[in-house]
């Protein structure tokens, strides 16, 4: 039976993990909290790089101290041995009397094992607390192991008209700095951005994260398009050796080569047949990538919904109008597609920040 104040823990430990989001691919970024007599005497999350595991961490820092305590953990505790022994195996050898869990692991290796081991050696085993929230925090991990995808979040700066640019004005302020700071920070969450070829010639964007301290968070940047040619002095071609850069369908004006080469990740062209997204997206998935941010504009927005390959909306509003040479964007807060619920929304100076999720 829950508890009183497990909801409480298990936002704690959600906290946590949302620490290391992005930083452990392709591992995900667990959160773990070890509580005795009503403190908390341990905490983990997964380590930079995915190991080593949130459990591991917070045992140690417990001590003896987590003989008879409560660990409240995002993930079931592994089961298997993979790079490290199996953590179910570490909580069991630290004579912990609870084990309170949010989301059960879906990796084939675990998938109830991590309970069943626990509730075996006599530990109370309670799964499923805050488990709406913890696959929010897990919903790259999930989406990679069970869809074979990345979990993609579609970004949209919108205009008080429901524009999202000027034609031929390159990048055009919809919202403000604290709007876009906000995006950066978005950015340093995910493994991977995509832009439309079409928006990397016109906006010529950087589509690095620039907040201080978390510059080196920057995820790899991907162009999709058929046939393009990024000139050789755009910001994405010159900041290819920085931050990793893959255009797929295009190439580098220069020298021809694809810009892959420059990266150290290949993903081969894109196939030339409109709705092969998913493919790519696979593709994506098997190198690691479980969470995809694509930052417009309209048409590869407009491509990714028709392909039914959005999982989250983030429509960020702005009170300024740009008028009858605006883009229009291809979804408003009155006109969203179907199959979307309004989970959130923020305000950030004069813009707002609308959250939405597909239906499961
Ligand atoms: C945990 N705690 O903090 C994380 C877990 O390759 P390995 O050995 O590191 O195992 C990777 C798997 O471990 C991963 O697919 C997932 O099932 C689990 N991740 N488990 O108990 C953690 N990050
Ligand atoms: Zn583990």
């Amino acid at each position: 039976m829950p508890r009183t104040d497990d909801r409480r823990y298990m936002a704690a430990a959600l906290r946590l993990a949302r620490w290391h989001t992005g930083l452990t691919s392709t591992n995900p970024s667990v959160g773990c909290i070890v509580v005795k007599d009503g403190a908390i005497v341990g905490t983990g999350v997964t380590a930079v790089g995915g190991r080593p595991h949130a459990e591991t961490q917070a045992l140690a820092d417990a001590g003896p101290r987590a003989r008879g305590a409560t660990v409240y953990v995002t993930l079931e505790p592994c089961s298997h041995h993979g790079k490290t022994p199996p953590c179910a195996d570490a909580l069991i050898a630290s004579g912990v009397a609870r084990v309170v869990v949010s989301v059960t692991d879906p990796d084939i290796r675990v998938s109830g094992r991590g309970l069943a081991m626990l509730a075996a050696a006599g530990i109370s085993v309670e799964a499923g607390v805050l488990e709406e929230e913890g696959r929010e925090v897990l919903s790259g991990y999930l989406m990679r192991q069970v869809e074979k995808r990345p979990h993609v979040t579609l970004k949209l700066a919108v205009s008080a008209d429901g524009m999202i640019g000027r034609t031929g004005a390159g990048q055009v302020s919809v919202t403000g700095p604290l709007a876009r700071a906000q995006v950066h920070a978005l950015r340093a969450e995910m493994d991977a951005i995509l832009v439309g070829a079409g928006t990397a010639l016109a906006d010529d964007p950087l589509l690095d994260v620039r907040l201080p301290g978390l510059e080196s968070r920057s995820p790899h940047r991907f162009v999709l398009g058929r046939d393009f040619v990024l000139p050789t002095g755009s910001k994405l071609a010159l900041s290819a050796d920085r931050v990793p850069l893959t255009l797929i369908g295009g190439r580098v004006a220069a020298d021809g080569r694809n810009a892959a080469t420059s990266s150290g990740r290949s993903i081969s062209p894109e196939p030339a047949e409109e709705g092969a997204l998913l493919p790519l997206l696979n593709r994506m998935a098997e190198q690691g990538i479980s969470s995809l941010l694509v930052e417009g504009g309209a048409k590869a927005a407009s491509r990714f919904l028709d392909a039914g390959l959005v999982d989250r909306i983030l429509l960020f509003e702005g009170p300024g109008k740009i008028g009858a040479d605006g883009i229009a964007s291809p979804l408003t807060r009155t006109h969203m597609p179907a199959g979307f619920r309004l989970v959130r929304s923020e305000i950030f100076g004069p813009d707002r920040a609308y959250h939405y999720e597909r239906d499961s």
